[in-house]
């Protein structure tokens, strides 16, 4: 029997699948190479099965002799390693970025005389209808809080957007923009002190308390499946923050960040314009301890996040810290900075590279927004946290209309800033 490779995701199995195992079947015995979980990750999103359950599919489908792991795209190296006598895909890569990897492809199949087999793309196979199928099936607290560590500890950077309700939750969650021929997406959300207190009319000083937080949290809890970071402020008393620590992971929260501050904490974008204390590295350390100890599960995340760029209290500081804050058991680490140049952020990844003992480092760039994610994550960084930007976006919008109504005493000349009536009315589906 000829050998035929196949290479795959084969995440929600559909006929454009069988359509081509298949085909393949007719040219001889099939061995599927099977993304891992990590390289579905890389170029697309968490996979909704994992590896193991997929093969467990596939291994079943018939004319199927084998599975073996496909940990990269490029299938080059598996293909010298089986030496197939057909390779077949679908013809929907001959363009955008597929097209070097079916080149590579033909080049190697030469080394034996490989045919490649292209087989017409299924038609009318609507991934996205069938994500947002299993979107409005939902996710339990238990998958969804795994989801994070996952992600961060297989893709090369993850972005996370600010959510403070269920609309903008549902922004972070069904965004999607096509670039270079490949979906872009938000990975998780930021459940911000700053925009949570801002969309209550309150101040970012931790007057919003955890119950009326938890009424945010489980607001888009309710219409999301995406993983969520908590900010948890300073973590308040380490009694109190213990009991946090629970109630979050409980609800399926991914992570939870806490500030090195005491007292009475204002937002770190004022910098020294406002008194900030920082706490003391004994101190921190306890609650990280403390919080370590509370949680049942090591899914959930502990990341402290380090005001010494913010304090000035200097870059050795910082290192000091972020060295400390590991041992005590910290899962990540934020680095925060005002400064719009990018240079302290820089400086401090360097230093942080070198340490022995590293764990994911998270920035959140507000400041420093010129720096792109690829500049980011070239210095190291692994989670990139867009922290405000959906409620700045949205309250000029909104002044802008108040005004205009006052100033026309009628609505007419705001509606141009307005979605449609019949637009809003269907935003949100009133059937799942
Ligand atoms: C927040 O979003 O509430 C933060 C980040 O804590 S920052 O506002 O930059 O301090
Ligand atoms: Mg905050």
């Amino acid at each position: 029997m000829k050998k035929v490779y196949v290479a795959m995701s084969a995440d929600i199995i559909h006929q454009g699948h069988l359509n081509v195992l298949n085909e393949a079947r007719k040219l001889g015995n099939v061995i599927v190479g099977l993304h891992t979980d990590k390289v579905i990750r890389g170029y697309w999103r968490n996979p909704i099965m994992k590896y193991e359950e997929r093969k467990k599919v596939v291994e079943n489908i018939k004319g199927v002799i084998e599975v073996i792991p496909q940990d990269i795209l490029n299938q080059v190296p598996n293909l010298r390693k089986i030496k197939p006598d057909y390779v077949l895909h679908g013809d929907d890569w001959m363009e955008g970025d597929q097209r070097e990897i079916r080149d590579k492809v033909i080049e190697v199949l030469k080394e034996w005389d490989g045919k490649l087999v292209e087989v017409p793309y299924t038609k009318g196979v609507s991934i996205s209808k069938l994500e947002e199928q299993l979107y409005n099936i939902g996710i339990t607290p238990e998958q969804r809080m795994k989801s994070l560590k996952e992600l961060i500890y297989s893709k090369k950077h993850i972005r996370i957007l600010e959510a403070h309700n269920g609309l903008t939750g549902l922004i972070v969650e069904k965004t999607k923009v096509e670039k270079d021929g490949k979906v872009k997406e938000f990975d998780g959300m930021w459940i911000s002190s700053l925009c949570d207190s801002t969309a209550k009319g309150k101040p970012d000083i931790e007057l919003v308390d955890l119950t009326s937080r938890l009424n945010t949290i489980n607001e888009i809890l309710e219409v999301t499946t995406k993983p969520i970071i908590v900010d948890g402020d300073t973590g308040g008393q380490i009694e109190h923050f213990v009991y946090t620590v629970k109630t979050l992971e409980r609800l399926g929260m991914s992570a939870i960040i806490i500030e090195d501050k005491t007292g009475l904490k204002k937002n770190s974008l004022f910098g020294t314009e406002v008194t900030q204390t920082q706490d003391t590295i004994e101190h921190f350390c306890e609650k990280i301890r403390a919080g370590r100890e509370a949680r049942v599960t090591s899914d959930f995340m502990i990341i402290s996040r380090i005001e010494s760029l913010i304090a000035k209290n200097g870059m050795d500081d910082a290192i000091k810290r972020a060295k400390a804050y590991i041992e005590a058991g910290s899962d990540g680490i934020m680095i925060h900075s005002k400064e719009s140049d990018g240079r302290e952020i820089i400086e401090f990844c360097r230093l942080y590279n070198k340490l022995e003992n590293r764990v994911p480092l998270v920035v959140v760039p507000t400041s420093y927004n010129f720096m792109t994610e690829n500049e980011l994550s070239e210095l190291g960084i692994n989670v990139i946290i867009y922290a405000n930007h959906l409620i700045r976006s949205a309250y000029p919008a909104m002044v802008d209309t108040a005004k205009t109504i006052l100033l026309n005493e009628r609505s007419k000349e705001a509606s141009i800033n307005c979605m449609p009536i019949k637009e809003i009315l269907n935003l949100i589906p009133s059937s799942i």
